[in-house]
């Protein structure tokens, strides 16, 4: 009874004994990838604080959910995908995700400030941002729903045997949602090749993942699932970028589904109204002293041999270009009233 017990009823081998990816090692980096890793971050970085000040100063409305402090998941993971290949699907905290792919901070900003310019012509904001040219869909603001999408996505890269790979993000508190559950055992089940990422920012709106979990090691969750799991420092952008890459290993080499669980953690309130009660502003500091991804990848260009004032352009560069997002952002058009009619989907059901 017992050994028939361990048989698996689709007659792989139980999950103790099949195989797993490798715990992966640091991406090894060269010096211009490490330096545009750098850029890239630092982008992120000053694209989210300059939204922050337009929020405060009113130009945008609605939600708005700042990435700065996870700046190396987004740049780690993304800079190892294809794109117009690969998919990318996330929830509502998506403006980092959307530059780490290269989209134009210009019309990312005018999404935010809700113009005709934005990358959704400004019926989107801040948590509705598509780019089908980049195979980027999404922007959620349904807790969890991209994690079912973003299988739906990993069915038409088998479906339609192109090779492609979706990376479906989705939070900590995400992570306790029944759908993702439905959505890992249908990909596993059909072997999708999706890589579902959580990023463990350790809050969900308030609430911190050791006080709504009952396990709080998020990797593990794929287990009843066979689907394996890894635990990454999600501060680090080069363990990022190699745990990216034994995923796509595994990914593409047939065998479904890994979900990688990336240990991180947001600066900011959950969003721009967050009364930030439930965590010590030195639990917030000591952090940002002692993990930040940015000064982490300072330090390693320093051991490069890349000097401060090698750096300086860079960060000149990034000001002049989040400055030119904000003019371009507070000068463009509102969308003209018509709008209000188009890209509706009306129809009888
Ligand atoms: C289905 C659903 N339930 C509740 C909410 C409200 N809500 C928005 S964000 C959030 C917390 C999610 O936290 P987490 O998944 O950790 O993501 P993070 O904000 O930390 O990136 C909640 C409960 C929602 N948007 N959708
Ligand atoms: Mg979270």
């Amino acid at each position: 009874m017992a050994k028939a017990a361990a048989r698996s009823a689709n007659s792989e081998p139980p999950i103790s004994n099949r195989e797993r990816p490798e715990q992966p090692g640091r991406y090894e980096a060269s010096k211009e990838e490490l330096l545009e890793f750098y850029r890239q971050m630092l982008l992120i970085r000053r694209f989210e604080e300059k939204a922050g000040q337009l929020y405060g100063l009113g130009l945008i409305g609605g939600f708005c959910h700042l990435y700065i402090g996870q700046e190396a998941v987004a740049v780690g993971l993304q800079s190892g995908l294809e794109i117009g290949k690969d998919s990318v699907i996330t929830g509502y905290r998506d403006h980092g995700h959307m530059l780490a792919y290269g989209i134009d901070p210009n019309v990312i900003m005018a999404e935010l400030t809700g113009r005709q310019a934005g990358i959704s012509k400004g019926k989107g904001g801040s948590m509705h941002m598509f780019s089908t040219e980049h195979r980027f869909y999404g922007g959620h603001g349904i807790v969890g729903a991209q994690v079912s999408l973003g299988a739906g996505l990993a069915f038409k890269h088998k479906y339609e045997d192109d090779g492609g790979v979706c990376l479906a993000y989705f939070g900590d508190g995400a992570a306790n949602q029944g759908q993702v559950y439905e959505a890992f055992n249908m990909a596993s089940l059909w072997k999708l090749p999706i890589i579902f990422v959580i990023e463990n920012n350790q809050y969900a709106m308030g609430t911190s993942v050791n006080r709504s979990s009952a396990e709080d090691q998020l990797y593990k969750r794929g287990e009843s699932f066979r689907i394996p799991g890894l635990q990454i420092d999600g501060m680090d952008v080069l363990a990022c970028r190699g745990a990216l890459e034994e995923a796509l290993k595994w990914v593409r080499g047939g065998k479904g589904p890994i979900i990688l669980e990336m240990k991180t953690y947001r600066y900011r309130g959950h969003s721009m109204s967050d009364p930030a009660k439930y965590r010590s502003r030195d639990e917030v500091q000591s952090m940002r002293d002692n993990s930040d991804p940015i000064e982490r990848v300072k330090r390693e260009l320093e051991a490069m041999g890349v000097s401060e004032a090698e750096l300086k352009p860079i960060d000149q560069e990034i000001r002049k270009i989040v400055s030119e997002s904000a003019d371009f952002a507070e000068n463009a058009p509102e969308p003209e009233p018509g709008e209000l009619y188009t890209d509706v989907l009306v129809e009888t059901y």
